[in-house]
Parts: C-alpha cells; sequence; structure tokens
C-alpha cells in the first residue's frame, strides 16, 4: 500500500462472541485479530480496556467482548476497510443475517474527524453514538474525540447511554507490530 497525506488518528471498534479454530475463546481471537492489524498497518495499536456485555439487542447468542482501538498511521480510510474486510474473513467471519454472531467484527468507527458518505462506508458509524459498547473503550482511547455530525464529544456521546450492562475484563494495553 501506498502513503498517503492526511491521515488522521483511526478509531476501529471491534467485537467478538464465538471462538475460532485453534483460538479459543473471544479474547483470543481478539488479541490475534488486533497484533494481525498492527502488523498490517505498520501501527501500534492503542487499545482500549475489554468489556464483556450481553447482546444487542437481547437473544440467546454467547456474551460478546467489545473494545476499540487507536491507530495512526499512513493508510487512506479505503485501505483500512480493505484490511479490516481482509481479517475479519481470515478469522473466520461468516456474513449471514444481521446481527448474527460472529468470530470477529472490525467496525471503522471514525477516521479523525471526518465525514464521509459514500456507498460502502460511512464516516463516522451511522450507529456508533448509540452503543454502550463503543462509546466506553471509546472513551478510554480519545474521550475528547469529536463527532463532527453530531456536535458532542465522546465524552457527552456517552453520558447519553446506558452501559450498566458492561464488564470490564481487561484494562488498556498497547499493540506494537512484530517486526
Ligand atoms: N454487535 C452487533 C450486534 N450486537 N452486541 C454487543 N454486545 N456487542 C457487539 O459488538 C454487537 C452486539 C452487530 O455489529
Ligand atoms: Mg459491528
Ligand atoms: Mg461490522
Amino acid at each position: 500500500m501506498q502513503s498517503h497525506e492526511n491521515s488522521a488518528p483511526c478509531l476501529i471498534a471491534f467485537g467478538s462472541n464465538l471462538p475460532f479454530a485453534g483460538l479459543e475463546d473471544s479474547q483470543a481471537v481478539i488479541r490475534a485479530g488486533l497484533q494481525r492489524l498492527a502488523n498490517r498497518l505498520d501501527a501500534e495499536l492503542s487499545v482500549s480496556a475489554l468489556y464483556q456485555s450481553e447482546p444487542v439487542p437481547p437473544s440467546d447468542q454467547p456474551l460478546y467482548i467489545n473494545g476499540v482501538a487507536l491507530a495512526i498511521g499512513a493508510w487512506n480510510p479505503q485501505e483500512i476497510m480493505s484490511v479490516l474486510l481482509e481479517i475479519e474473513r481470515d478469522f473466520g467471519r461468516e456474513r449471514s443475517v444481521a446481527n448474527a454472531a460472529r468470530t470477529l467484527d472490525l467496525d471503522m468507527i471514525a477516521y479523525g474527524n471526518r465525514e464521509l458518505d459514500s456507498e460502502h462506508l460511512t464516516l463516522p458509524h451511522p450507529r456508533m453514538h448509540l452503543r454502550g459498547f463503543v462509546l466506553k473503550p471509546l472513551c478510554d482511547v480519545q474521550d475528547d474525540w469529536h463527532h463532527p455530525k453530531l456536535d458532542r464529544s465522546a465524552k457527552q456521546l456517552l453520558a447519553q447511554v446506558d452501559i450498566s450492562d458492561l464488564r470490564l475484563i481487561v484494562p488498556p494495553f498497547r499493540v506494537p507490530p512484530e517486526s
């Protein structure tokens, strides 16, 4: 991939509620997926705490683990999207119905404060401000992030959602790329 001007911090929300192949649980899938992401972007990831929560909408699916990773690098949003889709595929993601259980979900939620409305990518992510399992970890990595369409900070958006269900299971950590 080539480098680009105007790079900005990219915020990626991730989630899993199924194991995959030799990875015994959702947390192992997430850790392996984040390492792959750091390697592919050649950038150190700042990762939020990991939170466990019930599926939204409520269902009998396994509990989710969610978090947000921040990456600063030279890739543009479309390039990062194709890397995310590639990693989801490599970690066994199957697309069936909306909200189906998944091994690995990687959603680009924002690229700095850039607004984008294209066929394949909307930034900021159109539902990010409604989800406690996105806003809580987002505040761990960048609580002053500003939502350009809603004109609210991540911290202000978090105050408007219910997070009573979120259980912190791992504190924030970093994922450097492997040489
Ligand atoms: N993702 C969904 C649907 N529901 N619920 C939780 N707790 N965490 C998720 O990541 C999640 C969800 C679709 O992307
Ligand atoms: Mg998602
Ligand atoms: Mg997704």
